[in-house]
């Protein structure tokens, strides 16, 4: 759905909601812009459906903590199926810029992807252990220099246009990815929040609203991610790396991708 899209449906959506009210029809909530359902709603998610706020997260926490873990070199085999390009299985998508780059060009040099840490590991500092620092729903193939570039900044909008991944953007303290990664990367983030609560001996980490959080378990800034979920719906490619994931490696879902209206539901 593009953004037009959206702000015509919730116009109808608001256009609707006036005529029942005229009409003193029994009061009806409104749904919440991009509500999807899925067909995992009567499975996966029944223990979650109907909830909001921090009753939703937590609901949402105990249905995706299950999961299989995977080594950090195991990621890299795991990257090249679940970021693999629709148009040539001989490649990944990259995220930031959305290059198209061969798979064997794996690795730590120039011209080559490696795995970018969408939830910076530093962030807590989580590393590279299995675990957090591996798991799949926050770690894409980027540009090794494009990755050197957004290092452990937290997200924002602004700065300067970045070499080799055109439409993103960063300052000293920030980065802005393209407009078609903006909510993937705010689902991302959002899916590590609600995923890690301190309750499994790694950092509880959260959304705020600054920029330089460091090695604080924090990523800001979270009235921009919400406002990128919103501008940048699940994409196809988007949808169908949740499925790889949940089918083939960890068998837990990221719930922003399959319900991008929880993010206000809960934050
Ligand atoms: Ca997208
Ligand atoms: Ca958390």
């Amino acid at each position: 759905m593009s953004i037009a899209q959206i702000g015509r449906w919730k116009a109808l959506a608001v256009a609707t909601s006036t005529v029942l009210v005229g009409l003193t029809l029994p009061a009806v909530t409104a749904t919440p812009a991009a509500a999807t359902t899925t067909a995992y709603d009567s499975t996966y998610y029944k223990n979650a459906i109907g909830k909001t706020g921090t009753s939703l997260k937590s609901s949402l926490h105990t249905i995706i903590s299950p999961q299989t873990k995977i080594s950090y070199d195991a990621v890299w085999n795991a990257l090249k199926v679940t970021d693999q390009d629709p148009n040539n299985s001989n490649n990944v998508i990259l995220l930031y810029s959305g290059t198209s780059r061969a798979k064997s060009l794996n690795g730590g040099d120039t011209g080559d992807w490696n795995r970018e840490h969408v939830w910076a590991k530093s962030h807590g500092n989580f590393g590279e252990a299995t675990g957090p620092g591996t798991d799949l729903h926050h770690l894409r193939p980027a540009d090794v220099q494009v990755n050197s570039i957004r290092g452990n900044k937290d997200f924002d909008n602004g700065g300067s246009a970045v070499s080799g991944a055109t439409g993103s953007y960063t300052d000293s303290d920030s980065f802005e990815p393209r407009n078609a990664d903006k909510g993937d990367v705010a689902r991302m983030i959002l899916y590590m929040a609600v995923r890690y609560e301190g309750d499994d001996g790694w950092a509880d980490l959260e959304p705020n609203q600054l920029v330089n959080n460091g090695s604080n378990p924090y990523m800001g800034k979270l009235s921009v991610l919400k406002a990128w979920n919103e501008a940048d719906p699940p994409s196809a490619f988007e949808e169908k790396r949740n499925q790889v994931i949940y089918d083939t490696y960890q068998h837990n879902r990221n719930p922003f991708i399959d319900h991008p209206e929880w993010v206000e539901a809960i934050w």
